[in-house]
């Protein structure tokens, strides 16, 4: 007997490859901040649990490792919420560890006793509450499984403190890492019909989403578009699966998608729909939505099919291994008449970019990846800013794009970019955000200088909460309120009251010279720029509406 469920739980993480955990401590989880003093893995201070959450969310979505938080129990397990009602929505694997009161003191309402597991029931995959320190060592890789199998996702540990002191026998083997149980091979006939399906559609189009880019399928997926020149359009999660310069690629589809995105998916007979939910901020009207398409449908998770909407064709499959096997039996088929519409749509989507005038806030992200090489990764917070940078930075390849797709989470930013700048240190991360989200998680500032993250921050300032401010002008009589920040705040003085550098942007000023400060700065630093207020995000697709029936700019005010 020589330690306790602490040093057992640190241990086991170990043997499991987790070299990095955020996290606050607390009287419920101290008897792990003691275990990881003499760890290997290295603990990031957060200011706030919803940022130990975020930072291991940032770790998993640029690694193949799940992320891994710490919280005590009662108001530090429930500020991990939001982290984790995000993760299950962008299918994230993510080990949310938290300290409870001592076993004895539950049910009793005890000082900072919360039935998290309970809270946490709709937001993770499992939930685990370990009674006894031995069920570690089948509840940890029981937990890894959960988190990176099939559909990957969050699930929580909750550890009673006298669990986490309690002795632990020694010589109880370690379960050796094992791989995440595989699917069952899919029958080779299955694919048969789909093929069939494609070769005999006229204008077949990809609808693709995170899936592609969570099973590494971009590769085969870009050789099955290229190769049968079929057009490409992607939700928010699934940008940089395609190469955003191909003239294959179409753009973002949906509520605040690009033009030929929407008309293109409106008009194809044959949508191979892959990796994808049918998310209502993709399809708008979901009746409408492909009216004049046969659907194929491919996804990792059966409950997807036929969810939201009816599909001619399924396939439930890992995204690679359908592409793989799609490159070596459909049969190239002449389309002349579709590839000359594809070639003017793509035509009309490069004319878009080149068309900015010099105040269209689409310009700075342009910028920005004119400025960085495509490796490196790109994170949004929620709102306007959000949406320029999915219409107009052309992500080049897989998983360079970071942001709350499903659960739409202002505060996500900032942290997140902490946690992928210190999982791939290799690479520039850059935060685009807005004056509204920023200021949801902006104590992580504090992070950020301690850790030395290599992240560089751009706030688009509008000083509206901006996507609210549209909503309002459009749909609710231009009636404008809760939507203006009354007293702005001064962004640059307080970056430098973290100790990070900052630099400010005037609406006349030119935007370059100060992104290149930031960007060729070494470390972390921030630049705030002001853009108009008025600008809007074009198309928008009204809510209910067919997603072929955008507006493409404001209509007269009705009174
Ligand atoms: C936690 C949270 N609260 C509220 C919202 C609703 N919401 C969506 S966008 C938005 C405004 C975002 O403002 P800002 O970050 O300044 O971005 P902008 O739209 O101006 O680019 C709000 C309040 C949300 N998505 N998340």
């Amino acid at each position: 007997m020589n330690h306790n469920g602490a040093k057992l739980l640190v241990t086991l993480l170990e043997s499991r490859g987790v070299t990095m955990i955020a996290g606050m401590p607390g009287g419920s989880n101290l008897p792990l901040y003691d275990a990881l003093r003499s760890s290997t893995i290295r603990h990031i201070s957060v200011r706030h649990e919803q940022g130990a959450g975020f930072i291991a969310e940032g770790i998993a979505r640029v690694s193949d490792l799940p992320g891994v938080c710490l919280a005590t129990s009662g108001p530090g397990a429930t500020n991990l919420l939001t982290a984790l009602a995000d993760a299950k929505k962008d299918s994230i694997p993510l080990i949310a560890i938290t300290g409870q009161v001592s076993s004895g003191l539950i049910g009793s309402d005890a000082f900072q006793e919360i039935d998290i597991c309970s809270m946490a029931e709709p937001v993770t995959k499992k939930q685990y509450r370990v009674m006894k320190p031995e069920e570690l060592y089948t509840v940890i890789p029981d937990a890894f499984r959960a988190a990176t199998g099939q559909r990957k996702g969050p699930v929580l540990i909750d550890i009673p403190v006298d669990v986490q002191l309690a002795p632990v026998q020694d010589g109880i083997e370690i379960e050796p890492d094992r791989d995440p149980l595989p699917l069952s091979p899919v029958s080779p006939l299955l694919f048969e019909p789909i093929a069939r399906m494609i070769e005999s559609s006229r204008r077949p189009l990809l609808y693709i989403g995170g899936g592609i880019l969570h099973s590494s399928a971009s590769e085969e997926m870009r050789r099955f578009a290229r190769h049968h020149r079929i057009p490409v359009v992607s939700t928010l999660m699934g940008l940089g699966a395609m190469d955003g310069d191909d003239p294959l690629f179409l753009g973002m589809l949906g509520v605040y998608g690009t033009r030929t995105a929407n008309l293109a998916i409106d008009e194809a007979d044959c949508v191979i729909a892959a990796g994808v939910r049918f998310d209502d901020r993709a399809t708008g009207d979901i009746d409408e939505f492909c009216r004049n398409a046969k659907i194929i449908h491919i996804d990792i998770d059966p409950a997807e099919i036929n969810r939201l909407k009816a599909c001619d064709l399924s396939l439930v499959c890992d995204a690679k291994e359908a592409f793989s096997r799609f490159n070596e039996i459909v049969k190239p088929v002449k389309r002349d008449e579709w590839r000359e519409t594809v070639r003017e749509l793509s035509r009309e989507s490069r004319a878009l970019r080149e068309s900015f005038d010099p105040g269209d806030p689409r310009q700075i992200p342009l910028l920005v990846s004119d400025l960085l090489s495509p490796e490196e990764i790109l994170v949004t917070d929620v709102g306007q800013h959000q949406m320029w940078v999915a219409q107009s930075y052309p992500f080049r390849r897989p998983k360079t794009l970071l942001t709350s797709g499903g659960l739409g989470a202002m505060g996500f930013g900032l942290p997140v970019a902490i946690g992928a700048a210190l999982a791939r240190p290799d690479r520039t991360v850059v935060l685009i955000s807005g004056d509204g989200s920023f200021l949801l998680n902006l104590q992580e500032l504090a992070t950020l200088r301690e850790c030395e993250a290599n992240v560089k921050i751009i706030i688009l300032n509008n000083r509206h909460l901006g996507l609210v401010r549209q909503q309002q002008t459009l749909f609710f009589r231009r009636n404008l309120y809760a939507s203006r920040i009354e007293s702005p705040s001064d962004f640059t003085t307080i970056a430098e009251g973290f100790g990070i550098p900052a630099f400010a942007v005037r609406e006349d000023d030119p935007v370059r010279p100060a992104l290149e400060a930031v960007l060729y700065e070494k470390g972390p630093a921030l630049v705030d720029v002001m853009i108009d207020p008025e600008r809007m995000v074009w198309p928008v697709v009204p809510s209910g509406a067919a997603i072929r029936e955008m507006i493409e700019r404001e209509p007269p005010l009705r009174v």
